[in-house]
């Protein structure tokens, strides 16, 4: 029995420090008490992982059969990992304790440890939300990803616009948290397709002059909340293969130019994200990727359950694979090209273990965000693939042809390849999955009536919805203590681990000593922000927050023009009541969307304007947070009082930071759109300030009108042509603002605009007059946030897709 086995939750600290020391030599050939606060880190998260290493083993085994699900996506947003695993395994105090004795500081070793942004948003921390709750749910449940070399780039604001720097998290190479495994495998590029006739007279497909790549996975600890279910995140990296599999290969490695070549285009592959969450790019290096995603983790399982004595043909009992977004829609085909070419299954077994066993979620009906690959690109990248996508989509539209009888308009809409030889990865899931889903109750209606409604018609069966969530352990628990400790005291602690007892908050929405408490609370929690922060605002006043990536969608550039319109107002009217405000906004526009990055520069030059106007007296600040990621969001969402969730209706599929704000006690002031919808089904029209264009007007909008252009709004409101004005004055940032919203108001910027103003000062007037009734609301809020936890919406997909 070694000594880690023994060494678990209830080591003591002695054990634990005879850990630490023992792993401090061994790392770092160091007395413990040499180190500096990464080395410390490092030393700790290597303990830590020792401490879960016999609980990860037993689960990697699967004892007990679980059918195992595996999450693909191009992107997880993991965030920090030390505090959400010394609270899912119950060691904070073990830690905390040892820590004190060895004289390390917490907070400074937090601040140290590295922070893997391999994602650029939503999709990517829904993704590691969603891996947390299926630990803490007890499945076998995993990750699989790529280990970018880079994460999301690092912004700073330079002369009030964004520069985009490196960010080298891996430091040559090293997270403390993953360990390599010894899986590899080769992935193949290029090449051709030749036919051979096998002994049994087949016909077998045989690819040649490929480019063989090796994939070696890090797996990444995922431990379960309170529970010994320690599951992974894998991540892949790609490497140069031996020689003697060059040679294997017909490869001749001898040529120094060739193999410094193709170490270079290897490398590659895993260097970078893509910093673009909404608009596809089509480039070839982001297809080989997803394929080299896709083909290394599906070889990967089928050589797991092969190695377990599994009968593939009854794969899907066993294995659940799901696509999070079109990203990884490559593991249909490659799954498919493995069970035909590899282990000798007929088109229709395959087929049928395939659709079985996959699952797609969609998460954008944005057309710029959809992928459509050039199939040529396919053809050269990856041309079995290719030839196998075409026979899918080949017996699919002879399926609707002849079976549903669709008319040639329809199937030209749902088939795969396109009439120019693009390949929509989006139609490829459809036909295949059993099963598609949204994210939110309004955004799978408009997936069904919209987006995806010829294969609605088709296969309504396969659709459902499931709301999004959030890892409450982390956004509240973790990252709002405070008010954890007061919903304690009213509640006993069950509510932790069961959050529908939250709903009983609402015993207490009139009883003042416990309002006075929760404002008490987000007071400390604003103070500490602008401790922390270093900002120079009144923690007294209100903080209005708009945080997320910037996108015209998401309608930074109506808070910018608000602003603009309430600072004229007081300006011209100084004796206006008008509580303190300071709008704080943060959020990366992608590298090459001009007009995002155009809002940041607007944004911070009314920053400089308004904060040193005297005349305003402090009534108005504006701050701009540098380099947004999932650390700045712990911190910022529990001093939030006001949650700014404003994009065109029917544009924001669902939204997490809306929950994340109401979770922690903040208002939102938002459009009916996207998750805000049932949070509003929740709460209750009176504990949410709404506005705006709803769902169906703005369809229909899309549908019958022909001039979008802002000049009617303009022209017939004197302040919004003010504010426009005004815009206008910011460099050439402003002006291409400017002119964009005026002749093509595409996202109704101005036109939910004044609505917006006048809720704003709702909103003021309410927070000014009555502390009290503010108090209830955000409690109401609160108590209602209960559904939104990932572990509801992990229940959900397990009865609903993978275990059904
Ligand atoms: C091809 C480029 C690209 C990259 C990423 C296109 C689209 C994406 C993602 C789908 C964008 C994304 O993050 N979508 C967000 O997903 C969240 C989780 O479901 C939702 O809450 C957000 O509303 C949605 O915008």
């Amino acid at each position: 029995m070694n000594r880690l086995v023994m060494l678990n939750q209830k080591s003591s600290v002695e054990e634990f420090k005879k850990v630490l020391e023992v792993d401090s030599v061994k790392l770092f050939q160091k007395p413990i008490n040499k180190l500096n606060a990464l080395e410390q880190f490092d030393v700790l998260a290597n303990s830590i992982k020792e401490l879960m290493s016999h609980d990860w083993e037993r689960c990697n085994t699967n004892p007990s059969n679980k059918k195992e699900i595996h999450y693909f996506s191009i992107e997880f947003l993991l965030g920090k990992q030390l505090k959400s695993i010394m609270l899912n395994r119950q060691i904070e105090s073990l830690v905390k304790d040892t820590i004190e004795e060895l004289g390390w500081n917490l907070d400074d070793i937090v601040k140290a440890e590295p922070e893997p942004a391999i994602a650029n948003g939503g999709l990517g921390r829904l993704a590691a939300c969603f891996i947390d709750s299926m630990a803490t749910l007890q499945y076998a449940g995993y990750g699989q990803t790529i280990r970018y070399r880079h994460g999301l780039f690092k912004q700073h604001i330079v002369n009030n616009e964004q520069v985009e720097l490196p960010d080298r998290w891996l430091d040559n190479g090293y997270y403390a948290w993953d360990t390599k495994t010894k899986e590899e495998y080769i992935v193949k590029f290029r090449g051709s397709v030749r036919f051979e006739t096998d002994s049994n007279g087949e016909l077998v497909p045989i690819l040649e002059n490929y480019e063989p790549i090796i994939a070696k996975a890090y797996d990444i600890p995922v431990p379960g909340y309170n529970n010994s279910t320690v599951n992974y995140l894998r991540t892949w990296e790609a490497d140069v293969p031996s020689y003697d599999i060059l040679e294997e290969c017909g490869i001749n490695y001898c040529h120094e130019d060739n193999m410094k070549r193709r170490r270079f285009l290897i490398n590659q592959i895993c260097e970078y994200l893509y910093p673009d969450d909404s608009t596809y790019e089509g480039k070839e290096l982001r297809l080989k990727q997803e394929y080299f995603l896709c083909s290394a983790g599906v070889q990967s399982l089928i050589n797991k359950f092969k190695n377990r004595g599994i009968d593939l043909k009854e794969l899907d009992k066993y294995l659940a694979i799901h696509i999070n977004d079109t990203h990884p829609s490559l593991v249909i085909p490659e799954l498919m090209r493995i069970l035909m070419d590899e282990e000798g299954l007929g088109w229709n077994k395959a087929w049928e273990v395939t659709t079985k066993v996959c699952s797609y979620t969609n998460h954008t009906i944005m057309q710029e965000a959809l992928e459509v690959w050039p199939g040529h690109m396919l053809q050269s990248l990856i041309p079995r693939i290719y030839m196998i996508i075409q026979e899918i989509d080949r017996r699919y539209v002879d399926h609707l042809r002849h079976v549903k009888g669709f008319n040639s308009s329809k199937i030209d809409r749902m088939k795969i390849i396109d009439n120019y030889g693009n390949v929509r990865m989006a139609n490829m899931d459809c036909m295949c999955c059993h099963s598609i889903n949204g994210v939110a109750a309004l955004h799978t209606e408009i997936l069904k009536d919209e987006t995806l409604n010829d294969f609605y018609t088709a296969e309504p069966e396969k659709f459902n919805n499931k709301t999004n969530g959030i890892a409450h352990r982390r956004w509240l628990l973790l990252s709002n203590p405070e008010l954890c400790e007061l919903i304690d005291n009213l509640l006993g602690t069950e509510w932790r681990t069961d959050l529908k007892q939250l709903k009983q908050l609402e015993n207490f929405v009139n009883d003042e000593k416990v309002l006075e408490q929760l404002i008490k609370v987000k007071a400390e929690n604003k103070r500490n922000f602008v401790k922390e922060m270093n900002l120079d605002i009144s923690p007294d006043s209100i903080f209005d927050v708009q945080i997320k990536r910037i996108h015209m969608y998401k309608r930074q550039i109506m808070n910018v023009l608000r602003i603009i319109m309430i600072y004229n107002d007081l300006i011209e009217n100084p004796q206006k009541p008008f509580y303190p405000m300071t709008f704080i906004m943060a959020g990366k526009a992608a590298a090459g969307y001009r007009s995002a990055k155009n809002v940041i520069k607007v944004f911070n030059m009314l920053a400089d304007i308004i904060n040193n106007d005297s005349r305003i007296e402090g009534k108005m600040k504006l701050v701009f947070i540098e380099d947004y990621n999932v650390s700045k969001a712990e911190l910022i969402i529990p001093a939030a009082d006001v949650s700014e969730q404003i994009p065109t209706a029917s544009k924001e599929a669902s939204g997490t930071s809306n929950m994340k704000f109401m979770m922690n006690g903040a208002l939102t002031l938002g459009t009916l759109d996207g998750a805000n919808v049932e949070i509003t089904e929740y709460v209750g029209e009176d504990n949410i300030f709404l506005f705006g264009l709803q769902k169906d007007e703005v369809l229909k909008r899309y549908a019958t009108w022909t001039d979008l252009s802002g000049h009617y709004i303009v022209n017939n409101n004197p302040k919004i042509k003010q504010a426009m004005e005004h815009l206008k004055t910011f460099n050439s940032a402003g002006n291409e603002l400017y002119h964009e919203l005026l002749s093509n108001d595409y996202f109704f910027t101005l036109t939910d605009l004044q609505e917006y103003v006048d809720k704003t000062y709702e909103v003021n007037n309410m927070y000014a007059q009555e502390a009290f009734l503010w108090a209830k609301k955000c409690l109401i809020n609160i108590a209602n946030s209960f559904p939104f936890t990932t572990d509801r919406t992990i229940e959900q997909y397990g009865q609903d897709i993978w275990f059904k």
